[in-house]
């Protein structure tokens, strides 16, 4: 029976960009129509079939308005939020100060309400911006294009030379959207370790190995350091280029050897890939991290961590899928 709101099939995405359609564009099923006419539409459609059935009363046909109003709430303070769905001048801005390095959702409509209107105006006047966001402004079309594969293989090699010849038994890695084989990404992911077979660990590179690319030019800026330059552990955010190239994103991790495994998992991703993997380790009782994979965590009826459990696995990639009872996926399966 179509004609019960509960079977209709509106196809209807709350993700507007699942149907092909970006910021600033309008929905691509009529030319004519913004996403909110066709929305709106879409809602008078289910609402007078609704309406046209004989056996509902003025209750129901008013708990069923204030269904679709509290539908199309979720749609407006969705997590793309409601300049997303609009194509006015305001939406149009708010997204571009959205894909400002640092800057979210409601900092970017902030700036708007203060008055900012183009990228120039947040290089001009003062907005109170963070040392990363500002450097977010200054590089801002760089940042905000795509790394091709070959650029990234660049940086990635010049990085790994320049911590080879500081300590010839460190491990370099480039992770991310590249080793899931990416045609480009939009950043360079660098991971580090060092074998400590020899007693030795990697304690202090980051610090050498940065001085050493920005005197080559590779590293130009700095958006996050660490808080302790000299851990084992430590996570390096910031800007560089192949010389006399584009500006581009670029992360260093630091771990310790006996995570690399674990550390490969979670740098390589997707995000999506990581949330089902841990989900997955979780309903066969372990718990999976950056670190490793543990048994015997306890958590708190809010899902955080009461015990630290017991490390079972995390040196290697094959270790931790063989205890979770899953086959080794290649990198670039790794995307569903
Ligand atoms: N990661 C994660 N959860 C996050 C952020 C990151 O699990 N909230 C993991 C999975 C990512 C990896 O870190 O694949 C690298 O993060 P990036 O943000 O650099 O994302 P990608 O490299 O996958 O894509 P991009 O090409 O946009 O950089
Ligand atoms: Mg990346
Ligand atoms: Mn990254």
């Amino acid at each position: 029976n179509s004609s019960n709101p509960q079977e209709i099939n509106t196809n209807l995405n709350p993700n507007p960009s699942a149907n092909g359609w970006k910021c600033g564009q309008v929905n691509d099923g009529n030319p004519h129509e913004s996403p909110n006419e066709w929305l709106a539409k879409k809602l008078d459609e289910m609402h007078d079939l609704y309406l046209g059935q004989t056996d509902k009363n003025p209750f129901s046909v008013r708990g069923y308005r204030r269904g679709i109003a509290d539908r199309i709430d979720e749609f407006l303070t969705g997590s793309k939020g409601r300049e997303y769905y609009e194509n006015t001048e305001k939406a149009k801005t708010v997204c571009m100060f959205k894909d400002i390095y640092g800057v979210g959702k409601s900092f970017a409509n902030e700036l708007y309400r203060r008055g900012a209107r183009t990228i120039e105006d947040l290089r001009e006047k003062e907005y109170g911006l963070s040392k990363g966001q500002k450097i977010g402004v200054e590089l801002y079309s760089d940042l905000i294009s795509r790394i091709p594969r070959t650029e990234c293989k660049q940086l990635y090699d010049l990085i790994r030379s320049s911590a080879l010849d500081l300590d010839p038994m460190v491990w370099v890695e480039i992770m991310g959207s590249y080793r899931r084989g990416g045609v480009d990404s939009g950043d360079v992911d660098i991971l580090i370790t060092r074998d400590n077979s020899d007693g030795k660990t990697h304690k202090g590179l980051i610090k050498s190995l940065v001085n050493d690319l920005r005197k080559k030019g590779v590293i130009t800026h700095e958006m996050s350091t660490p808080s302790d330059w000299t851990a084992l552990e430590t996570k390096w955010m910031g800007v560089g280029r192949v010389p006399g190239g584009k500006y581009r994103r670029i992360d260093i991790l630091c771990i310790p050897f006996d995570q690399w495994g674990a550390a490969l998992i979670y740098f390589t991703g997707n995000e999506i890939f990581n949330r089902s993997l841990r989900l997955y380790a979780r309903k066969k009782g372990y718990s999976l991290n950056q670190r490793g994979l543990y048994i015997g965590v306890m958590r708190g009826p809010d899902g955080n961590k009461i015990t630290e459990g017991e490390i079972v696995a995390s040196k290697t990639e094959e270790d931790i899928f063989k205890i979770l009872g899953i086959r080794w996926r290649h990198p670039h399966q790794r995307r569903p």
